[in-house]
């Protein structure tokens, strides 16, 4: 099993896609072990996007993400970093197929919905940035024999 970090950002709270986004999460075979609404601090957003940091888009990017509640997420599952961004689509929303969320949900770049870790190191750094190991909970989906072979 792998872990991987989301976070639906504040667009996407404010256009109350938090439903839709952890159903599509949950019907997909995802399991969600942790989960949290919070208003994201200046700090922790420059932490998390520590690899942007000087990039054209940093300032805007950090604003965005700090200006409204956000909910984040630890989501469990076989080989979960590939699928959740298979689900989430490509970064610009202009881009994404139709049937991923920012394909179905967004229109530009900078207001994408959401956020997903892209590699096994990136889902470690950010889940300990977001939450305490004691805030993630261990539990079995009752369908995981089914979604499992
Ligand atoms: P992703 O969120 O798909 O992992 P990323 O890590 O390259 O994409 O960038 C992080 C966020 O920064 C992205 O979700 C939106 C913003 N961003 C990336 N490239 C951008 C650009 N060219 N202009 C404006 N915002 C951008
Ligand atoms: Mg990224």
């Amino acid at each position: 099993m792998e872990r991987t970090f989301v976070m639906i950002k504040p667009d996407g709270v404010q256009r109350c896609l938090i439903g839709e986004i952890i159903s599509r999460l949950e019907k997909k075979g995802l399991k969600i072990v942790a989960m949290k609404m919070m208003k994201i601090e200046r700090d922790l957003a420059e932490r998390h996007y520590a690899e942007h940091k000087g990039k054209p888009f940093f300032e805007s990017l950090v604003s965005y993400v700090t200006s409204g509640p956000v909910v984040a997420m630890v989501v469990e599952g076989k080989n979960a970093i590939k699928i959740v961004r298979t689900l989430v689509g490509a970064t610009n929303p202009a881009e994404a197929a139709p049937g991923t969320i920012r394909g179905d949900f967004g229109m530009e770049v900078g207001r994408n919905v959401i956020h997903a870790s892209d590699s096994p190191e990136s889902a470690e750094r950010e889940i300990a940035l977001f939450f305490k190991p004691d805030e993630i909970v261990e539990y079995r989906r009752i369908d995981e024999d089914w979604l499992y072979e």
